[in-house]
């Protein structure tokens, strides 16, 4: 039975389920749901958040708890490394990924230089009209709260950058030599990091960051060529890249 998969398309959590559903190449079939679909979310999960999947009328709810339902059902090209200790690493940096560095995301995406192409993200499937011109003013600055409650959002954007530059150099330092964050073969720590490198190549300074760090530069076309992300949105001109290019990692979505 096909797998459904209720999403937000810019999440890069839901980036991190649609990776390992291509890795194992098992098809599988996506439904937005609009920002403003708040009971159709809890009614899904009772935690408000997406990404879900549904499977043989189970209800799935938290991307890691998504890839270890899919490494149990599916057990082509596992996401959770063989050896004991690499699994430990990958268990700790899926985690490290989507509660830590994901508040780089929600604290650097809604500033001036990278708001318009974050609003155009948050906002791809909302029609043209006034509630998109009102969702388009009133989303950055919440988004920005949430950071700030966080603590992340409450240091200057200087140390934001500087924080993320220091996690990146370690990032960069793991993978100097090795192919994978942990163990021999890609894992959901993989997938999880990248996924939130992805979205934050979505802002000026951690494209530049991202693009100044060798081993991390290669081992993103490493995990972008082994489990693809989909297309998005065309990058702006400071990113460099061409619409066609962008689009190159846009294989066909399985239905
Ligand atoms: N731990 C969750 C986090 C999911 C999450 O934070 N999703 C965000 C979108 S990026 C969401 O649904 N936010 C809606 C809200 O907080 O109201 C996972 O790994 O799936």
């Amino acid at each position: 039975m096909t797998i459904t998969l209720l999403q937000f398309e810019i999440s890069p959590f839901a980036d991190k389920v649609r990776r390992a559903l291509r890795l194992k190449r098992i098809p599988f079939a996506v439904v937005e749901v609009r920002l403003t679909e708040r009971g159709r979310v809890r009614r899904l999960n009772p935690a408000g958040k997406l990404p879900v999947i549904l499977h043989e009328g189970r209800t799935i709810a938290d991307s890691t708890e998504i890839l270890r339902y899919l490494d149990a059902r599916f057990p082509q090209r596992p996401l959770r490394p063989d050896d004991p200790r690499d699994a430990a690493l990958a268990t700790i940096l899926e985690d490290w990924a989507d509660e830590s560095l994901y508040f780089f995301d929600l604290a650097m995406r809604p500033w001036p230089q990278n708001r318009q192409w974050f609003v155009d993200d948050l906002l791809a499937h909302e029609p043209p009209g006034l509630r998109r011109h009102l969702l388009a003013r009133a989303i950055p600055g919440a988004i920005l709260q949430v950071a700030r409650t966080q603590g992340l959002g409450r240091k200057t954007n200087e140390a934001v950058v500087a924080d993320l530059a220091c996690l990146y150099d370690a990032l960069d330092a793991m993978l100097d030599g090795r192919a994978w964050l942990a163990g021999p073969r890609l894992s959901s720590a993989d997938l999880a990091v990248r996924s939130m490198v992805n979205v934050l190549d979505r802002t000026v300074e951690g494209h530049a960051l991202r693009r100044a760090r060798p081993a991390l530069d290669g081992w993103c076309a490493r995990v972008d060529a082994e489990a693809p992300a989909e297309g998005v949105s065309a990058p702006p001109a400071w990113a460099g890249l061409s619409r066609a290019a962008s689009d190159a990692g846009a294989r066909d979505r399985p239905e």
